[in-house]
């Protein structure tokens, strides 16, 4: 799987999404140029995940989407899924990867430097890095702002994805600081017309 070329994540958040329309969500997402499409359930139970995970995976397959669930690397080697993302209270890279089974990438939240560079020692085959801003997505954590963006690109040797609180109203800010690959949550889901704001953030990256 070619991380490298992926600059736009989407994130099905069942905060924002109901389960019945994540296939309709996704495809927006798609047609608005999203490269990554991660599962995110919070809350409900594995066999839903599972459920939710297999329809979704027909879609992203159709288009050579990647799929990543959230949490969950034995859902994602049911469901055919190509990776996992982890936070910093998860189980270990290596164990998620030995549930995954082989071909699984893996991902890893990061809210510093130093946890984005031990992100990769461990094994990370990316990163996400934030929340940059204030975010009810993920209410409690603090902004680690856009300070480190720099940095954190120049120490990293792996795709770098800034997240938290990103929307078209400071994404070029966002790019100026450094960032070459975002994610965004709600700013996508609460569009009116999804594929045309994923559409409007791709423009904004490949401008840079
Ligand atoms: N990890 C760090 S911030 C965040 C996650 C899952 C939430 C991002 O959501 P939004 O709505 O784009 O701020
Ligand atoms: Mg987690």
């Amino acid at each position: 799987m070619d991380l490298d070329r992926c600059r736009l994540y989407g994130i099905l958040d069942l905060g924002y999404v109901d389960a019945i329309d994540c296939e309709r969500v996704a495809t927006a997402m798609m047609d608005g140029g999203v490269d990554l499409i991660q599962l995110r359930a919070k809350g409900k139970s594995p066999d839903e995940i599972t459920e939710l995970a297999q329809r979704l995976h027909v879609v992203t397959c159709r288009r050579a989407i990647p799929l990543v669930i959230n949490d969950h690397p034995e859902i994602a080697q049911v469901a055919g899924a190509e990776g996992v993302h982890l936070g910093q209270d998860d189980i270990s890279i290596s164990e998620a990867r030995a549930r995954a089974g082989d071909g699984a990438f893996i991902g890893k939240s990061t809210h510093s430097l130093s946890q984005a560079e031990a992100a990769v020692v461990e094994g990370a085959d990316y990163i996400g890095f934030g929340p940059l801003f204030t975010t009810s997505t993920k209410p409690d954590y603090a902004p680690i702002g856009l300070a480190e963006i720099r940095s954190v690109h120049e120490a990293v040797p792996r795709p770098i994805f800034c997240i938290g609180g990103i929307n078209l109203e400071n994404l070029a800010a966002v790019i100026a600081a450094g960032a070459r690959r975002v994610v965004i949550v709600s700013g996508l889901l609460r569009a009116g017309d999804i594929a045309s704001y994923a559409r409007a953030a791709r423009d904004l990256l490949d401008a840079t």
